[in-house]
């Protein structure tokens, strides 16, 4: 059984996908990229109508402690593959999805077995362990918000693009990125209610700064009349804080690819934990997060 009142086990997630490649045969194929530093599988699904249509790339679990990020991502696959309302099923006949649940899945196992507040993947670095994924990416690297030290949870890695899990998701995106035509790429982290876009880095605006602040204001109007809640949106480092390095970035950088967001779903009220979103708030938040997807797809075509 799986629903969006319980957080998953890695494994649970994988079986889940795996039975809907069985049960939409025509629809879904199961991705298989490589495995991970110990040795996980990362998984994603391709849910594809037309070979021909546009690709839209969606990665979660990069930091391993932000459980509704996975959450919210098989919310995504399920409202594609359930809904029976046009709109949705629109965004299935005229997109390619590429989804993958938990590219740090190492990471993720960690915080169900040891550490529920563990953030990077497990690479061992003499007696301290882990890379902050989202500061291994080859786009300057290291620059700025992101440390040289393997003790800190921000962590770059010893060069950029070192790990494997890094490796696997630019090894994916450079061979599909022009035969899937992938044209977004969004990412899904917890907490702070923002949807960003690059960059990270810089102050600069990048090129398409107009649309993509315009896209993240309908999206953010989306979730408010949706569900009330109040998110922000703007550059990386006008809303949350410097950060280089990360995967979203280098996307938009080395491969151009124009719709480029991370989406920094809900924390909880009031606690000391913000990465613990209690379960009850799965379904909401995975709401918001697909509405605020729906919105910027819609809106990115709609602009042409
Ligand atoms: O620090 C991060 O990586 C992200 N915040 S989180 O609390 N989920 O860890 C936000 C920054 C994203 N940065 C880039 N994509 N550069
Ligand atoms: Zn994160």
């Amino acid at each position: 059984k799986f629903d969006w009142y319980h957080y998953f086990h890695l494994e649970t997630i994988y079986e889940w996908m795996e039975s809907l490649a069985k049960k939409y045969p025509n629809l879904v194929t199961l991705l298989d990229i490589g495995s991970s530093t110990q040795g996980v599988p990362i998984k994603g699904v391709k849910i594809s109508h037309n070979p021909a249509n546009k690709g839209i790339f969606i990665e979660s679990g990069i930091h391993a402690r932000e459980w509704i990020a996975p959450a919210a991502a098989t919310y995504l696959i399920n409202q594609l593959l359930t809904s029976n309302e046009d709109s949705i099923k629109n965004l299935v006949k005229n997109y390619n999805w590429f989804i993958f649940p938990s590219i740090n899945p190492d990471g993720y196992k960690y915080t169900f077995e040891h550490d529920r507040m563990w953030r990077k993947n497990r690479q061992l670095f003499g007696t301290a362990r882990g890379v902050d994924l989202n500061r291994n990416y080859p786009d300057h690297w290291n620059s700025t918000g992101s440390s040289s030290d393997p003790t800190r949870y921000d962590f770059a890695g010893p060069s950029a693009g070192s790990e494997i899990e890094t490796q696997r998701i630019m090894k994916f995106i450079e061979d599909n990125v022009q035969k899937e035509q992938i044209k977004a790429y969004l990412a899904l982290h917890s907490y702070s209610q923002m949807i960003m876009f690059p960059y990270g880095y810089t102050k600069d605006r990048v090129e398409n700064y107009d649309d993509l602040k315009e896209l993240g204001q309908q999206a953010t109007d989306a979730i408010k009349s949706l569900t009330g809640r109040d998110y922000v949106s703007g550059s990386i480092i006008e809303t949350i804080y410097p950060s280089s390095g990360g995967s979203m970035d280098w996307a938009y950088a080395e491969h151009k690819i124009p719709i480029a967001y991370t989406f920094e779903l809900r924390g909880p009220p009031d606690s000391q934990d913000m990465f613990i979103l209690p379960a009850e708030e799965i379904l909401p938040t995975s709401q918001e997060a697909f509405a605020a997807i729906k919105t910027i797809i819609e809106g990115a075509a709609a602009k042409g």
